[in-house]
């Protein structure tokens, strides 16, 4: 597949308008098509489907999350070449799938969303792209909730002369060969990368403002027999996967009930340090002061080594300010480099679509979130936006498993609500305000007891307020379950007027 538009003219209207080509708009496309609904137009930002795993390059990328669950239930992938998979593969296996499923050429790249809006008496969706204005029945955003760049605001750092990039925006016109770096953050890109970076800086500092709990990576090359298997007995693999899902599955109790559980995974984590790094003072400085789990759990094997090495020294004194060319501490201490790598996470509680999405009487979703926090029903559908779906929505990410298993709940809800409102002939349909609010209680209610609310940190799970309104407190299968069926009693319903032409 080419990364070109795949699409020149984009269509005026069309049924349902989805925003983002990775795991979450493909997935759609492809089950919109399975299911009928043909007359769909997918918009992406870039040029080539993948998503995240597209956006991702930086050296080290992989999924923390084992191959065999994260793929498609319909589309397993026997070409896996390891049990955790680098990111090319997984963006090989995105164009792979979008090619053989026969949906491309309703893939319009290159194209963004700049604003959608309700029109309420018309009943349809006006979103306005950069290349055009297209209206739909209803608007099914996969815009990814780990996809907008959060850039650290530090005194100076636009006057930094050297080149500065963001981990999921890496420059690789940048040779970091022989060059001092700085690496702010230590998530989980940065103890991907900070490895890879190592290997060929002349000098490398990484900037810790909260250490993370790092275990080790349990990753292997599959074995040719295996590989044989997955490719000619497909049951094997479904086995790994079962077998996958519900050894994940079993970590659920110790995130949201009883933290001690987790205990044989600090216990893992300490030992990971101890292995890696030698000195005591060091170790001392990598040891989290919070519970595990109540920030993400990191999967790595070369991340405290790396940061024992001589040419590379841990930073935890907060930064103050960036010269042209150096970074000050707040001991006083300047620290020349040439690149600065920005490992700083992304944009998780206030989405910035959520403030180009105007729903009824105009309002958007930012404003409506503004006092709440994102707030929508089952993370799928929102009061006072007829006809959005959302995918990876409020509440709906995961510390354990993967996001896939998620991302397919909620197209199979949303491809049931379409069927909901052709039987019915619906024009529009939205939660009702006391279903959602009576679903976020609920939801708030069960936070209390995670360890990311009693762990004692801060993570990019909560919002400004405190609440967690990124996670899914539960079990995948209930959030599965819960999801099954398309409860059109939850939601407030406009028909069709008779001489209303109904879409295609
Ligand atoms: O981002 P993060 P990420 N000054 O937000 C620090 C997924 N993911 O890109 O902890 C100094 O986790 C911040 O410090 P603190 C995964 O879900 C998956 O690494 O807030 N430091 C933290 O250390 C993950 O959770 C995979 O005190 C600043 C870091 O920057 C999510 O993406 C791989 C700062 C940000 O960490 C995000 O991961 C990669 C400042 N001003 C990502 N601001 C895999 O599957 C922030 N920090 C492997």
């Amino acid at each position: 597949m080419d990364a070109e538009p795949t699409s020149q003219t984009l269509p005026t209207a069309v049924t349902h308008l989805v925003v983002g080509a990775g795991f979450a708009g493909l997935g759609a496309a492809i089950r919109l098509d399975e299911a009928g609904e043909s007359d769909f137009l997918v918009i992406e930002k870039d040029g080539d489907v993948g998503g995240t795993w597209r956006a991702n390059t930086y050296p080290g990328a992989a999924c923390d999350v084992p191959s065999q669950l994260y793929s498609f239930s319909f589309a397993p992938n026997p070409e896996w070449t390891r049990s955790f998979s680098p990111q090319p593969e997984i963006h090989a296996y995105l164009r792979r799938v979008a090619r053989e499923s026969g949906v491309l050429d309703r893939f319009a790249f290159g194209t963004t969303l700049e604003e959608a809006r309700y029109d309420e008496v018309a009943r349809r969706w006006v979103v306005r792209t950069s290349r055009g204005e297209i209206t739909a029945t209803t608007l099914i955003s996969g815009s990814g909730g780990l996809s907008e760049p959060r850039l650290p605001e530090i005194e100076g750092i636009e006057d930094f002369r050297g080149e500065l990039f963001h981990s999921a925006r890496w420059d690789h016109d940048v040779d970091l060969a022989g060059n001092r770096v700085a690496v702010i953050g230590t998530g989980a890109s940065s103890i991907q990368l900070v490895p890879e970076v190592a290997k060929v800086a002349a000098h490398l500092d990484v900037h810790q403002r909260t250490a993370p709990y790092v275990i080790p990576r349990n990753d292997r090359r599959y074995t040719r027999v295996e590989r044989l298997l997955f490719r000619h007995v497909p049951a094997v693999q479904k086995a790994y996967r079962t077998a996958t899902y519900w050894g994940r599955e079993s970590y659920v109790p110790a995130f949201v009930r009883q933290p001690r559980l987790a205990l044989p995974a600090k216990k893992a984590a300490l030992l990971n340090i101890a292995r890696g790094i030698p000195d005591p003072e060091l170790r001392a400085r990598v040891t989290p002061d919070y519970e595990i789990g109540c920030k993400r759990i990191l999967i790595s094997n070369t991340y405290y080594p790396a940061l024992a090495r001589d040419h590379v020294d841990l930073v935890t004194d907060p930064i103050v300010r960036i010269t042209g060319d150096s970074i000050v501490t707040a001991d006083g201490t300047e620290r020349p480099v040439d690149v600065i790598i920005v490992a700083t996470g992304f944009h998780t509680t206030e989405q910035p679509i959520a403030e180009r999405i105007h729903g009824r009487g105009g309002r958007t979703l930012a404003e409506v979130w503004a006092d709440t926090g994102m707030a929508s029903y089952k993370g799928t559908t929102t009061h006072g936006f007829p006809n959005l779906f959302q995918l990876v929505g409020a509440n709906t990410g995961l510390g354990h498993s993967s996001m896939v298993f998620i991302i397919e709940s909620q197209i199979a809800y949303v491809l049931d609500a379409i069927a909901t409102m052709r039987i019915h002939r619906y024009a529009a349909l939205e939660p009702r305000r006391d279903v959602q609010d009576a679903w976020n209680r609920d939801l708030q209610r069960r936070m209390r007891r995670t360890v990311w609310s009693t762990g004692g940190c801060a993570s990019w799970y909560l919002d400004a307020h405190g609440r967690n309104t990124t996670l899914w407190p539960r079990a995948t299968f209930t959030f599965r379950s819960l999801l099954a069926r398309f409860d059109v009693e939850a939601y407030d319903v406009e028909a069709h007027r008779t001489d209303e032409r109904i879409p295609a």
